[in-house]
């Protein structure tokens, strides 16, 4: 259903509001000045939608925002990634490959209920996602002890954290929206919270911890991960820089040891980008005002992962 698509959308979502450090809004102007979006025309040669804009960014927060089941920013982070779902959503109605560059990860909330939702309507199935991270992003507000809303995004998107109409997050009711624990499938884990274990235990949820990535290898992780979802099926490939190794992606909001290298961050990106399959990628958390040093490494890095999503290294 997508192979040789050369349209693509490239939407910034310069967004900060689901966790508590400033900067990672500069995500998206960091890796486009570092010629991303050119690299993608010129070397890549997708023709590219895009309107030079950082979309949806601090700009367009309510003035007050009290926290709400214990969720900092909660307002703040339901209007802009209901605004982003809806932007991401007529992008890949039209059957363009939409990658998103955050941003935090609460924008995946956005990113992903649109392509759901598309997926959807244009060719009637059930989309999977694979989120390559060192965290599982799936506490409830409740089983949140930071609030921060960047590490729930896959519980409302699963419904495990849904909330009644009129609350920031009821726009995610719908079930066209979301997505299934069934077709979830996690790389790169190292750095899970308790409640967040017993979530993918209880639900049955695929995880490939770096434990499994030590003791299988990257290539036999992928297998296993990609004969998960099952051929055929449209996949959302949701990366978050951490999910490398601080040695490669330093400049991130937080950052742990033990992670992929680059090289096995890549070959990730390469599989799902064989599978023929991919629909929509995010690139969340860079944030260039942390490590500064390592700053122009992170965006290397993070380019690099993009590319190898877009089928740049094979043959
Ligand atoms: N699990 C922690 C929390 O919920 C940390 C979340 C993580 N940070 C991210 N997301 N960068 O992947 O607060
Ligand atoms: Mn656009
Ligand atoms: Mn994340
Ligand atoms: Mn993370």
């Amino acid at each position: 259903f997508l192979s040789r698509n050369k349209d693509l959308a490239l939407v910034a979502a310069g967004f900060s509001g689901g966790q508590g450090k400033s900067g990672v809004d500069a995500g998206p102007t960091a890796l486009i000045e570092a010629g991303l979006a050119i690299q993608l025309r010129d070397h890549l040669r997708y023709n590219v939608h895009y309107d030079d804009k950082i979309h949806y960014c601090n700009d367009i927060v309510p003035d007050s925002d009290p926290d709400h089941r214990g969720m900092k920013n909660p307002q703040a982070t339901s209007v802009v990634t209901q605004k982003l779902s809806s932007h991401i959503f007529s992008h890949a109605k039209e059957g363009r490959f939409v990658v998103t560059l955050g941003g935090d990860h609460s924008i995946a909330i956005g990113t992903i209920s649109g392509t759901a939702k598309a997926t959807r309507e244009r060719l009637n199935r059930d989309m999977a996602v694979i989120w390559v991270d060192a965290h599982a992003d799936i506490n409830t507000p409740e089983t949140s002890d930071s609030g921060n809303i960047h590490g729930m995004p896959l519980a409302f998107l699963t419904g495990l954290a849904s909330e009644k109409g009129g609350k920031p997050f009821g726009w995610l009711n719908s079930e066209e929206l979301r997505i299934s624990t069934t077709k979830l499938v996690y790389i790169g884990l190292r750095d899970v919270d308790h409640g967040e274990k017993r979530l993918l235990r209880e639900n049955g949820i695929a995880a490939f911890s770096m434990h499994d990535v030590d003791q299988y290898g990257i290539g036999k992780v992928m297998d296993m991960a990609l004969a998960w979802i099952g051929n055929d099926t449209p996949i959302h490939l949701s990366f978050d820089i951490d999910a490398l190794d601080p040695m490669w992606a330093p400049s991130t909001g937080t950052a742990v040891r033990r992670g992929l290298t680059l090289r096995e961050g890549s070959f990730i990106a390469e599989c799902v980008h064989d599978t023929g399959s991919l629909i929509a990628m995010d690139l969340v958390e860079v944030n260039p005002s942390l490590e500064q040093e390592g700053a122009e490494k992170t965006v290397e890095a993070a380019i690099s992962i993009v590319r190898c999503a877009l089928g740049e290294t094979l043959l």
